[in-house]
């Protein structure tokens, strides 16, 4: 598995509306679509900045990993996703090295992508994810 580029950085937000207006105005980047990822209890908004996105990510239930994580640290980077071939064998890949997995198996996230993440102890307490089109054996 070699990731393509990273797909998204993950930033985590108290408040949707105002953060993507501060990337509007201060950046001068236009959001595409907003979406809501029930699964993962969150609301997305979506920047292109060439090849690479900016996930900003706003709690919708205090329990969720968005919620638990702004409760503790606040507003900020959360994670960084990389784009690989296939989802699946990626994870596979990193549990055979030794890391440990949040998601034995890729689930749906935003914007129709397979995703799967890494658990933050065992990746230097950077929370990682893989994503792509594709993810079958
Ligand atoms: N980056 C680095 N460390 C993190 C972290 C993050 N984003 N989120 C949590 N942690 C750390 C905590 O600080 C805590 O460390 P300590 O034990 O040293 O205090 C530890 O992980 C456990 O955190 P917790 O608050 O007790 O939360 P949980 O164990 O219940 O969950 C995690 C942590 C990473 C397993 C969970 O957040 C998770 O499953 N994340 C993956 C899914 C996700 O983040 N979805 C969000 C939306 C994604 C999307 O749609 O793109």
């Amino acid at each position: 598995m070699k990731p393509t580029h990273i797909e998204h950085i993950g930033i985590a937000v108290e408040n949707l509306e105002e953060a993507i207006k501060h990337y509007e105005n201060i950046l001068g980047l236009s959001c595409y679509a907003i979406e809501e990822v029930k699964d993962q209890k969150v609301r997305t908004a979506f920047f292109r900045v060439g090849q690479t996105k900016i996930e900003l990510l706003e709690s919708t239930d205090p329990e969720g990993a968005i919620g638990k994580f702004v409760a503790k640290k606040g507003a900020g980077v959360h994670h960084l996703a990389f784009a690989v071939d296939n989802v699946n064998q990626a994870l596979s890949e990193a549990e055979s090295k030794g890391i440990k997995l949040i998601d034995k198996k890729s689930r749906l996230g935003a914007e129709g992508l397979q995703i799967g993440f890494l658990h933050p102890k065992s990746t230097l307490g950077v929370l990682t994810e893989f994503c792509g089109r594709s993810s079958t054996f």
